[in-house]
């Protein structure tokens, strides 16, 4: 009963997120239509950058404002051309694309058109047959807009999509940066700006993640929120369906296994699914049978105005439960050790672009090297990213955009408000995934000043409030002394680069230097410890005996020195390791960087460095400790 009552009182704070956006997927009540593919595409590159706006290129089509280019969607604009000014470039772009609406879509009069943008790098402006329909700040997460009624104005025409997007980033934005112009006329032309940022990877820029048009009825499911749980043997799945456009609806629930077979039922919009002999999700390498997911079909039916509406949606959903007490991080209550990576969303050509092929291979590459565990570093992946996460029982720690927020000026009301709008996106996108089982809400952010103290703690807050299921963390770099922000965190997580950027290849200090820090660290608060990130760079096939920074032999040996001291605190505080990282990922140019960052046991290609399969041996043999120590009684 107390644990029924706990998934109540949980659930209430989630239900503060039941404004929704479902993922869009087919059923019998909805369609899909992706508008992925070539759009057309125009730089603004008037001194203002704001040509665009002021000659309304959104009213005709883009081609007659002026000079177009092909440029596929979803991927970053940057490496596209061969035009180091497009790569460079900051400021409004402009995409543009014309669709065939379907025209059952617009004749029945009972069907909503929602257009809808998995993601945009920064800021977004979107007309559709000229008029605006929706702007979004944010570069990694969705948003959409109802379009029906400007479609209905212009029934025969092709539908006009417009998207304006500028990548500038404010020290209020998420994450932050400023403009400077370079005004010593002696130095620079006239007008000569450049962007700084403080974050560790290339400011790819456009539209990202695929766009997409769907329907839902007139009266459909807006939201549904899903918090499990499960007491011996029965699942427990409360769960709450919001509904948009009609004030009464009957709502049918079915929970339904792998097999197909319905394992139970509900009439009501919200309530407590049982479910006997639970399948739990479990993380790869921790089950035999991980990653396992129902289905929970929500069927609603609703009369408005003479006529009658039915929309169905699926949602896939894993039982399971987090906890962490002061040395633990417990998965449906045995103890999880995080053996994983820290990844970017970014390769050759597409920047940030979304690419399946990619995706997959990345899995694939994940499962050889026996990693468990991942750290969305550093700002929320691709929805269609996280659903592979589930279904293969990949644990995620899910991470927002606040990276780099160490100006002064980054710290006040308004950069606070604004995080915590994209916590509250962040966690309504993500919060019936099982895979994550940690937010993230910044990355290093720069955590001794009175104000940070005052913003980290805000935010940790408000997304507890938020989310009240799963703990909530920031990652930092501090020192356990200065940081301000430790009390708030449920999990302490520490990113260090011993031997790398403090005494450059000299790995005999880390023995003591990390051990010392992770011991005062704990000492401290009594929370368990994630490293969140630890590694070196090394250029692929370069080679030195003994070893040197940035060959191979050196990368290999500093994950190995680390591994000794992770392993006299594994079983004692220390709940997990990630490597820094996954794959090379470009960065912007800097005299530090060599053509980007060379920390990933990968080549950006996808081809192992000698790390990797030290780490792959690492990772096995992690992954069958845990497994029998989960055996021994
Ligand atoms: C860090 C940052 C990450 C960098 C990494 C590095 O601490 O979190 O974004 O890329 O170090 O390689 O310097």
């Amino acid at each position: 009963m107390l644990r029924v009552l706990w998934l109540f009182a949980a659930f209430d704070a989630v239900l503060l997120l039941d404004t929704g956006m479902l993922f869009p997927r087919e059923s019998s009540s909805r369609e899909l239509k992706e508008l992925n593919g070539l759009w057309a595409f125009r730089a603004d590159r008037s001194p203002s950058r704001n040509q665009g706006f002021q000659e309304a290129w959104y009213k005709s089509r883009l081609a007659e404002t002026g000079p177009v280019i092909d440029m596929p969607v979803p991927a970053s604009y940057n490496d596209i051309t061969q035009d180091p000014t497009l790569r460079d470039f900051i400021g409004w772009v402009w995409y543009e694309r014309e669709v065939v609406i379907p025209a059952h879509w617009i004749a029945d009069g009972g069907t909503r058109v929602v257009l809808r943008v998995g993601s945009a790098h920064y800021y977004s402006v979107v007309w559709v047959n000229g008029v605006k329909v929706t702007e979004h700040e944010g570069g990694h997460l969705p948003f959409e807009a109802e379009i029906d009624s400007v479609l209905q104005e212009n029934p025969t025409v092709p539908c006009r999509i417009t998207i304006a997007v500028n990548n500038t980033l404010t020290l209020q934005s998420l994450p932050p940066g400023s403009i400077q112009y370079m005004n010593d006329r002696t130095m620079y032309p006239d007008g000569y700006f450049v962007q700084t940022i403080n974050f560790d990877f290339f400011n790819y820029a456009g539209i990202h993640r695929p766009v997409l048009l769907y329907t839902t009825p007139k009266t459909y499911v807006d939201d549904i929120t899903v918090v499990t749980d499960f007491l011996d043997n029965t699942g427990l799945v409360r769960y709450n369906v919001s509904v948009r456009g009609a004030t009464t609806a009957s709502v049918k629930v079915t929970f339904i296994d792998k097999e197909g077979h319905s394992v139970a039922s509900s009439n009501e919009p919200s309530g407590v699914l049982k479910v006997t002999d639970v399948k739990l999700w479990w993380p790869y390498l921790m089950h035999e049978n991980p990653g396992y997911l129902y289905s929970m079909e929500v069927r609603l039916v609703a009369d408005a105005e003479e006529s009658s509406f039915e929309d169905v949606y699926t949602l896939p959903v894993g039982i399971r439960t987090v906890k962490v007490t002061s040395t633990q991080f417990l998965i449906n209550n045995e103890p999880f050790y995080f053996h994983g990576v820290n990844k970017h969303e970014d390769a050759d050509i597409r920047g940030k672009g979304l690419d399946w092929p990619l995706i997959v291979k990345d899995f694939n590459l994940m499962k050889w090297l026996g990693a468990n565990s991942l750290r969305t570093s550093h700002y929320p992946y691709a929805e269609e990213f996280m659903q592979m996460c589930d279904r293969h029982g990949f644990v995620v720690i899910d991470e927002s955009p606040g990276v780099g927020i160490v100006d002064f000026n980054s710290f006040g009301n308004v950069s606070l408000a604004h995080h915590q709008d994209v916590m509250g996106e962040l966690v309504r996108r993500d919060k019936n995934h099982p895979s994550v089982v940690m937010w993230s809400v910044a990355n290093e952010p720069f955590s001794v000043l009175p104000q940070s103290e005052y913003y980290l703690k805000t935010v940790i807050q408000h997304t507890k409030d938020l989310d009240p299921t799963r703990p909530v963390t920031y990652i930092t770099i501090m020192n356990y002394k200065d940081d301000l922000g430790g009390p708030y965190v449920d999990v302490i997580c520490l990113n260090s680069y011993y031997a790398w950027y403090f005494d450059p290849g000299h790995l005999e200090v880390v023995p003591f230097q990390l051990s010392n820090e992770h011991e005062n660290w704990y000492n401290k608060y009594k929370k368990p410890i994630i490293q969140t990130e630890y590694g070196a760079g090394a250029v692929a096939g370069l080679h030195s005996d003994p070893p040197v920074i940035f060959t191979e032999e050196f990368q290999k040996d500093f994950l190995q020195s680390y591994h000794e001291v992770f392993d006299k605190e594994r079983g004692r505080f220390l709940v997990g390791e990630l490597v820094w990282n996954f794959a090379d990922f470009m960065t912007k140019q800097t005299f530090y960087r060599v053509v980007g960052n060379k920390k990933g046991i990968f080549t950006r290609q996808r081809q192992p460095k000698a790390a990797a399969f030290t780490l792959k041996e690492r990772y096995w043999k992690l992954a069958k400790k845990t497994e029998t120590e989960q055996l021994s009684p």
